[in-house]
């Protein structure tokens, strides 16, 4: 394949058998409208394969009890599940220690929690928060609100048109007072990949600790949070073929020792006097009341199935697709993709001239082709480019190039229909 972002020196050490790992996936022999199903909606939410399902069923079925509580037979099943998820997660972005895993309920969830756990505590009046342009409303939202309440700043890292950070004026905005920056691995509404490694080592040189969003990284690309080297890094568990209602928080354990519970309750305790409450250790600290323990042993399941897939073939195959869309979209006269970063990953966001992008949706959803059309949750991002939203196709190792043309002729039929 030809270089059309930087991404696309990865090769292929043997073709993914795309067919036979569809039919892991029952939703994707779903018909809509009378066509067969073309999901490209998964940085939404992504699909669950059988295997994920199945080990949720057999969780319910026969190892259903509350975990870290009783000594019975159930109890301690669930709970040897559910702590065996932990390390596969552990595993999965190569922690140092699993009690660096902390469960939580999704990605917003996590970034909550620093948000109250590291935030509340750390930051006071006259400090700044330094955010790409580039974040989800999840990375942006609980910074303003704790700005607000402790009057601190939020200073923002620009972009340029092709949606890339600009890392000259992000070294500017670090300086003493800077107490957090809060950056994306992977564009949600674009697709830039942003150089994480690279921003985390200019914040470090300034002693300023780094959380890395990554729930549209975890998906496509191998994530090790010890090279990273960032201090914080979220995501979620139904964007990378696991439940909903599950994510991770991983932070480095000397920072989660630091810092303040979120949430109070039971687990999270190791004694309580109507006086005084002595909070449990890592990670149980910031795990309060019964977790979804299902959906965490099901994320466990969607790693053990990724990792039997590979990451690099996916990354592989996913550059391939993203290549072909891009190249195939480009053709189009009256359609701009929106965002050309050289490293992307996995996402095509696109206006069609004289259409709006909910008119575009619809349309193709006739075609049985599910995209997003929207603000994308990154409000920023789209005032950046002048425009209210766009039509977003998003890839999984799942999609097929005929699923990309599919969309392409979807694209093409909608310019007719419009005239
Ligand atoms: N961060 C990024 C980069 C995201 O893409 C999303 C969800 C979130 C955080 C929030 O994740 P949650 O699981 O806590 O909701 N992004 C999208 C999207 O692109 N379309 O729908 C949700």
């Amino acid at each position: 394949m030809n270089a059309v972002h930087g991404v696309l020196t990865t090769r292929r050490d043997g073709a993914l058998d795309v067919e036979r790992i569809r039919g892991d996936f029952p939703v994707l022999r779903l018909r809509v409208n009378g066509k067969p199903l073309v999901f490209l909606d998964n940085a939404a939410s992504s699909q669950m394969p059988q295997a994920v399902m199945d080990r949720w069923l057999k969780y319910q079925t026969t190892q259903h009890a509350n975990i870290h509580r009783a000594v019975h037979y159930l109890s301690e099943t669930a709970t040897a599940e559910y702590e065996g998820a932990r390390r596969k997660l552990q595993a999965f972005i190569n922690a140092r220690d699993e009690r660096e895993v902390v469960f939580t309920s999704g990605t917003t969830d996590a970034i909550n929690l620093v948000a109250h756990g590291y935030g509340r505590k750390f930051i006071g009046p006259g400090d700044e928060i330094v955010l790409t342009h580039l974040e989800h409303h999840s990375n942006i939202v609980p910074w303003q609100m704790l700005a607000q309440e402790k009057g601190a700043a939020i200073r923002v890292v620009p972009i340029n048109d092709r949606g890339e950070v600009l890392l000259e004026e992000y070294r500017k905005l670090l300086n003493p007072h800077t107490k957090l920056v809060g950056l994306t691995h992977v564009s949600n509404a674009l697709g830039t990949v942003n150089p994480v490694r690279e921003m985390i080592a200019a914040a470090h040189e300034k002693g300023v600790p780094v959380l890395v969003d990554g729930a549209q990284a975890v998906p496509h690309m191998k994530v090790d949070v010890q090279d990273l080297d960032c201090d914080f890094y979220a995501f979620s568990g139904h964007k990378m073929f696991g439940p909903t209602g599950i994510g991770v928080l991983y932070g480095k354990m000397g920072w989660l020792e630091k810092m303040q519970p979120f949430k109070g309750g039971g687990d999270m305790i190791l004694s309580v006097t109507f006086e005084k409450t002595t909070y449990n250790t890592v990670p149980y600290k910031f795990e309060a009341g019964t977790p979804p323990i299902a959906a965490a042993i099901g994320l466990g399941a969607a790693v053990d199935y990724v990792n039997g897939i590979g990451m690099d073939r996916i990354h592989a195959h996913e550059t391939d697709l993203l290549d072909h869309a891009t190249q195939e979209v480009n053709r189009l006269a009256g359609v701009r993709i929106i965002g050309m970063a050289e490293k992307k990953a996995a996402v095509l966001s696109f206006v069609v001239d004289g259409v709006h992008p909910h008119d575009v949706g619809t349309l193709l959803n006739e075609e049985g082709i599910a995209v997003r059309t929207g603000h994308h949750c990154a409000q920023p991002v789209m005032q950046r480019f002048g425009i209210p939203a766009t039509s977003r196709a998003s890839f999984a190792f799942y999609n097929t190039m005929a699923e990309v043309d599919a969309l392409v002729a979807g694209i093409r039929k909608v310019q007719k229909l419009f005239g």
